[in-house]
């Protein structure tokens, strides 16, 4: 399974855990409220995988390409790792494979707080259109993943606040119904 916690306010370094004391934990249920989708495969044989095949074919995941996350290996690291720290939406699913190494997506709740979701080799998750999030290396400074698309890829972050976005009034329409 993944797992997942709400995080502490501290500026410590991105890289930690950032886990409240006591550490509070975030159920997959929680997560699928938000309409974070998750699937943990076998990253061993991404290239030949008939459960992988299947997702992309039922969702439509026709474009894929594969990131190495890492000091040396991610052209532009410095300025990419803050971009990609940054709280933004998209204008469509954010649908990461981490097939080595490991990070953390970031997740807002519906009261505005922070979920970390500690994503490790094999984990497959889809962070829904006009969600508000973030991503990090953890402290092994390692990921390597592949990105997913329907259609040609649109990777543009659109930075907090998107209030007005017709993306972000999607989501809040879809899955944030009678909660405050
Ligand atoms: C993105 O768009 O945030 C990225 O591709 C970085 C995370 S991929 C594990
Ligand atoms: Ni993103």
């Amino acid at each position: 399974s993944i797992e997942a916690w709400y995080m502490d306010s501290s500026t410590e370094d991105q890289r930690l855990p950032h886990r409240l004391e006591p550490n509070q934990p975030c159920s997959l249920a929680k997560l699928r409220e938000l309409g974070v989708l998750y699937w943990k495969l076998d990253a061993d044989k991404y290239e030949d995988d008939p459960r992988l095949a299947a997702i992309r074919k039922v969702y439509n995941y026709s474009y894929t390409e594969i990131v190495n996350i890492s000091p040396t290996t991610l052209p532009g690291y410095e300025d990419k790792i803050k971009m990609f720290y940054e709280e933004h939406i998209h204008s469509d699913d954010e649908i990461r494979y981490v097939l080595d190494g490991s990070g953390y997506f970031d997740v807002r709740d519906f009261e505005d707080r922070w979920i970390r979701i500690d994503c490790q080799k094999g984990d497959l998750i889809v962070l829904p259109e006009g969600i508000y999030h973030r991503f990090t290396l953890n402290t092994n400074n390692y990921t390597k993943a592949m990105r997913l698309f329907v259609g040609a890829p649109v990777w543009t972050p659109h930075n907090r606040p998107q209030e007005e976005h017709p993306s972000r009034r999607k989501y809040l329409d879809k899955f944030a119904t009678g909660v405050a």
